[in-house]
C-alpha cells in the first residue's frame, strides 16, 4: 500500500513538473527599439494635429521605435501622470510638448533621477535647473511676434490711431508668452496703437467664437476695429467668423486679421484676403527630434536649443504653388 501511494506521489509531482516546465513564461523578448514616452498638449489646432502627425511618422517600429503617446487634453496634470508612468516603463527617452510653463522641477527632477533625458518640444518650461531638460526643438515665438507687429507698424505707418482686439493663446503657454510679449513691447512703443480688448481664446476656434461673440454684441458701444491679433490660426477662423455674423468685413478696407501658423487653411484664407498676414510656425518637427535622439545615441551632446526656420505670408505671396507644397 505504501508503495503504491509513493507511486501516486511521484506521478503527481512529475505532472506538476513537467507542466510547470511547459509553462514556464518565455524569456522577454530582446528587441533593440527605442521606446519614446511622449506627452502631447492635446489637439486644439490644426498646428498641433500636424505636429502629432509628424512625429507619429518618425518615431515609427520600422524606424527602430516604439512610441508610447499620450495625448493630455490641454490639461497639465495629465503631464505630469504620463511622464511618472514613462519613468516607471523605463522608457529611454521623455518627450514633452508642455501646454504652460511653470510647475515642471518636481517631475522632471524624477525623470533626472531616473536617468532618462527629457527632449522639450514647441515650447518650453520655466525651470530653476536648466540640466532638467537635454535638448529643447521649437520655435522664437517672440520672433514671429515681431513679424506680425513689424508688418502692422509699416502697413498704419500713416494712421492716427491703430485700434487692436487682441485674443490670446493658451495662458501661459510659451507660445502664448512670446507672441503676447511681443505686441506689448509694439504697444509701448507705438503711442498711436491702442489695445481695445484682449481675451483668452485658448488657441481654438470654438473659444474665440465665444469670447468674440461677447465682445460684439455691444457694437454700438464699441471703437472701430482695425486689427485683430489672433495668437494662432484656429482663432482667426473664430473671429472671422463671429466679426462676420456682426457685420463687420475683414480684408481690404475693413478688418485687417492677423494670425500665427500659416496652416494650409489659412493660407487659403489669406489668398482670399480674409486674413491680412499669417506668420508661419512648423510644426513638422518629428525629423528634428528623432536627430536628436540620434545624436545622442551616438553619444554624442545634441544641441540645447534648436529653432526651425520660418517666415510670414500676405494674400499677394499665397502661389498656387505654395498651397501644393504646404504640407499642413
Ligand atoms: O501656434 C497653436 C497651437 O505652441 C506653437 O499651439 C504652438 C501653438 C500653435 O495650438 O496653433
Amino acid at each position: 500500500m505504501k508503495r503504491k501511494a509513493a507511486a501516486v506521489l511521484m506521478l503527481i509531482l512529475y505532472t506538476v513538473f513537467v507542466f510547470a516546465g511547459c509553462n514556464k513564461p518565455e524569456e522577454p523578448k530582446k528587441d533593440d527599439l527605442i521606446v519614446i514616452g511622449m506627452s502631447q498638449v492635446g489637439a486644439e489646432s490644426d498646428w498641433r494635429q500636424a505636429d502629432t502627425a509628424s512625429m507619429k511618422s518618425v518615431f515609427t517600429e520600422a524606424n527602430g521605435y516604439r512610441l508610447l503617446f499620450e495625448d493630455a487634453r490641454q490639461d497639465q496634470e495629465n503631464q505630469f501622470v504620463a511622464i511618472r508612468r514613462f519613468i516607471q516603463q523605463r522608457v529611454d527617452y521623455i518627450v514633452v510638448m508642455p501646454i504652460t510653463e511653470d510647475g515642471w522641477d518636481a517631475v522632471l527632477k524624477e525623470a533626472k533621477d531616473a536617468g532618462i533625458p527629457v527632449i522639450l518640444v514647441d515650447r518650453m518650461v520655466n525651470v530653476k535647473d536648466d540640466n532638467l531638460i537635454t535638448a529643447h526643438v521649437g520655435s522664437d515665438f517672440y520672433a514671429e511676434g515681431k513679424k506680425a507687429t513689424d508688418w502692422m507698424k509699416k502697413k498704419y505707418a500713416s494712421a492716427e490711431e491703430l485700434n487692436i482686439v487682441h485674443i490670446q493663446g493658451t495662458k501661459g503657454s510659451t507660445a502664448q508668452i512670446g507672441r503676447t510679449s511681443a505686441l506689448d513691447d509694439a504697444l509701448k512703443a507705438n503711442n498711436t496703437w491702442k489695445l481695445q480688448a484682449r481675451m483668452d481664446g485658448d488657441f481654438t476656434e470654438a473659444k474665440t467664437y465665444e469670447v468674440m461673440k461677447e465682445y460684439l454684441s455691444n457694437r454700438e458701444t464699441l471703437p472701430k476695429i482695425d486689427v485683430v491679433y489672433c495668437e494662432n490660426d484656429n482663432s482667426a477662423y473664430g473671429a472671422i467668423k463671429a466679426l462676420e455674423s456682426f457685420g463687420y468685413t475683414c480684408g481690404k478696407n475693413g478688418v485687417s486679421i492677423v494670425s500665427f501658423d500659416a496652416t494650409y487653411n489659412a493660407l487659403v484664407y489669406c489668398q482670399k484676403g480674409k486674413i491680412a498676414l499669417t506668420v508661419e510656425c512648423n510644426p513638422l518637427l518629428g525629423p528634428l527630434v528623432e536627430s536628436v535622439i540620434r545624436t545622442m545615441e551616438e553619444g554624442k551632446v545634441p544641441e540645447k536649443n534648436r529653432y526651425v526656420e520660418e517666415s510670414a505670408f500676405e494674400p499677394e505671396n499665397i502661389t498656387e504653388d505654395l498651397l501644393a507644397s504646404r504640407k499642413y
